[in-house]
C-alpha cells in the first residue's frame, strides 16, 4: 500500500508512535510518505529506508496572514498533492487537531477518487485541547468525518465517547515500541551521569504541567537521602526553568541532570534503574512503555490510561496522583539491595512480562488494511 502519515514532528509520544509505525509499515513492504512541517524527530533518513519519503509542508508567507499563517490549509494542500502524484491509498493522521481537518479537506480536493483517512487520538487532543470550547466542535467534526478512528487506550476511548458524544466506532490500538531498539544494555552514557555504584533514575517528558515534574524532583529528593542515586531529566518544556531553579536551591545540582531532548533515548534508557512518570493523567504513557521494554521498572500514577500500560506490582507501581511520599517509598523498595519478595519474583523473569507489553505493530497493519478496503 501507499500510505501518507502526518504527525507532529516534535519529541512527543504521538510523533514517536507515528514514526515507528511508518518504519514498521515500510519494513513490511508498504510505501510510506511522511507529511509534516519538519522531519519527525525519531526519523533518521540517513539510516534510511528506500520505501520512506518525507514531504515538508511550507506555509507561504503573506502580510495578510500575519500573525496566523494557515498551516492547516498548507498541510491539506500538500496532502492532496502527495496523494495525487504518489497515488496514496490512505492517509493516517496522528493527533486530531488540525491534522484530521486537513486530511478531510485533502480528501475533498482529491475529487477523482475517494481518499480515505484514519485519525489516531493520542490524548491531549481529546483531554485538553479538544475539550476547550473553542476547539470542541471542530474536534467532534474531525472525528465524525474520519473513515477510521483509533485511540491509544480504552480510557481514552471512553473519554472521547463521554465528552464528544460521538457514535463512531473507535478501535483501541495500544502504542508499541521496537523491541530491538529498546532493550536492557550496559549504557556507557548512563555511567557518565554518576559513580558506578549510584542508581540512576530517569524521567522523560515535555515538562508540561500535566507531567508534574516537581513531583519527580520531590520523589528523587526523598530517594537520594536513602539510596546513592542520580536523576536524568530528559526533555524540555515550560516547567524546566522552575525545576532547574528548585534543584539549585535544594543542593541537587550535581545529582540531577537536565539533558534536554535526546533523540537516541534508547541508548540511555537501557541503562537506568528506575523510571518516574507521576503525571496528572496520561492517555497512555509512551515513555513508560519504552522504559518497560528496556526492563526498567516504572513508578507512575493510577490515573488515565497508565494502568493499561504499567502492571501495578509487576512492572512497577501505580500510586495516587501527588502522593510523592508513597512513590518515594516504592522507589526505595525497588532500588534497595534486597527488594521485597513480590518485587524480586517479577524481577526474576527477565524480559518476559516487561517486554510483552511493548508488543507489536500488527494490529495497525490490520486496521489500515480494513479502512482501505472498507
Ligand atoms: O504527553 C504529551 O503531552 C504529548 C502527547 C503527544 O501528542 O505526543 O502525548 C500523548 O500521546 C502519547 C502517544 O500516544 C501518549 O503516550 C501520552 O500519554 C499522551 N499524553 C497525554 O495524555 C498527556
Amino acid at each position: 500500500m501507499r500510505i501518507g502519515i502526518t504527525c507532529y514532528p516534535t519529541f512527543g509520544g504521538s510523533g514517536v508512535v507515528a514514526t515507528e509505525l511508518g518504519i514498521a509499515l515500510a519494513n513490511r513492504g508498504d510505501q510510506v510518505h511522511f507529511i509534516s512541517y519538519a522531519l519527525p524527530s525519531r526519523l533518521n533518513m540517513m539510516a534510511g529506508h528506500e520505501r520512506i519519503r518525507f514531504h515538508e509542508v511550507t506555509v507561504t508567507n503573506y502580510p495578510l496572514f500575519d500573525p496566523y499563517p494557515p498551516y492547516m490549509l498548507a498541510l491539506a494542500t500538500k496532502m492532496a498533492e502527495v496523494a495525487d502524484y504518489e497515488k496514496l491509498d490512505i492517509l493516517h493522521v496522528h493527533y486530531a487537531i488540525p491534522h484530521a481537518v486537513s486530511a478531510h479537506i485533502a480528501s475533498e480536493i482529491v475529487s477523482s477518487r475517494k481518499l480515505k483517512f484514519i485519525t489516531t487520538l493520542h490524548g491531549t487532543d481529546i483531554t485538553l485541547v479538544g475539550r476547550d470550547a473553542s476547539y470542541l466542535p471542530i474536534t467532534r467534526f474531525s472525528i465524525d468525518v474520519s473513515d477510521g478512528i483509533t485511540a491509544v487506550s480504552q480510557w481514552l476511548k471512553d473519554e472521547t465517547i463521554t465528552h464528544f458524544g460521538t457514535k463512531k466506532n473507535i478501535e483501541v490500538i495500544p502504542n508499541f515500541v521496537d523491541p530491538a531498539r529498546f532493550r536492557r544494555h550496559e549504557s556507557p552514557y548512563a555511567r557518565l551521569l554518576g559513580d558506578t555504584g549510584d542508581k540512576l533514575l530517569c524521567h522523560v517528558s515535555n515538562f508540561r504541567p500535566v507531567k508534574r515534574i516537581m513531583d519527580v524532583l520531590a520523589i528523587f529528593q526523598r530517594v537520594a537521602r536513602v539510596v546513592p542515586s542520580r536523576l536524568a531529566m530528559i526533555g524540555d518544556g515550560p516547567d524546566r526553568s522552575r525545576a532547574e531553579a528548585w534543584c539549585r536551591e535544594h543542593g541537587l545540582r550535581d545529582r540531577v541532570f537536565f539533558l534536554g531532548n535526546v533523540p537516541n533515548l534508547e541508548e540511555i534508557l537501557g541503562g537506568v534503574n528506575l523510571f518516574l512518570l507521576p503525571s496528572e493523567a496520561e492517555s497512555f504513557g509512551m515513555a513508560a512503555l519504552e522504559a518497560m521494554a528496556s526492563e526498567v521498572p516504572v513508578i507512575g500514577t493510577a490515573a488515565g490510561g497508565m494502568p493499561e500500560v504499567v502492571i501495578d506490582g509487576e512492572t512497577g507501581y501505580l500510586l495516587p496522583v501527588g502522593d510523592v511520599a508513597s512513590m518515594a517509598a516504592r522507589a526505595v523498595e525497588i532500588l534497595s539491595p534486597s527488594p521485597t519478595p513480590a518485587w524480586s519474583a517479577a524481577w526474576a523473569a527477565p524480559g518476559g512480562r516487561w517486554r510483552r507489553r511493548s508488543s507489536t505493530s500488527i494490529a495497525w497493519c490490520r486496521c489500515i488494511g480494513n479502512a482501505t478496503s472498507g
